[in-house]
């Protein structure tokens, strides 16, 4: 067991739901804990700068015009394996094949529009959340 933080953003097309509280539940449900959050409305090269590892993939347009078309909900979670443990709470990255009870099963409509992101390594991580959250606090209990 090791004590992580990672980073999660409710995406525009959730937090167009109405689904954040559900969402930051799942998370709480699961005990990890909710050290930092804040909304934003995303400009383009922000997006772009998030998502730059996958810059050169035939969906990078779609996707970071996606991620500015509505404010997201930005959080850092923390707890023992946050990393692996948000991951499965996700689902996989195409709601179609994500399993039941995943927030990407029961609240993404699209491989587009998938409700969330999260860190998928510890060094990504990191990277993360300072790009979010640079000289913030970051409240651990
Ligand atoms: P992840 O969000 O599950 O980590 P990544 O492969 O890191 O998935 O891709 C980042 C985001 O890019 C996904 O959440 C999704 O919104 C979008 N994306 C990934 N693959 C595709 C695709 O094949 N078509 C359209 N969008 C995609
Ligand atoms: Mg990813």
């Amino acid at each position: 067991m090791a004590l992580q933080r990672t980073l999660s953003i409710i995406k525009p097309d959730a937090v167009k739901k109405n689904v954040i509280g559900q969402i930051l539940s799942r998370f709480e449900g699961a005990e990890l804990k909710i050290s930092a959050m804040r909304f934003a409305l995303l400009s383009r090269e922000e997006a772009a700068g998030f998502y730059a590892v996958h810059k050169d993939r035939p969906f990078f347009k779609d996707l970071v015009e996606f991620m500015i078309s509505g404010p997201v909900c930005i959080q850092v979670l923390e707890g023992d394996e946050a990393i692996q443990k948000n991951r499965d709470l996700m689902g996989a990255t195409d709601p179609k094949q994500a399993d039941p009870g995943t927030i990407r099963a029961d609240f993404a409509e699209s491989i587009d529009a998938n409700a969330v992101h999260g860190s998928d390594s510890p060094e990504n991580a990191a990277t993360e959340i300072a790009y979010f959250f640079p000289n913030m606090n970051i409240y651990s209990r």
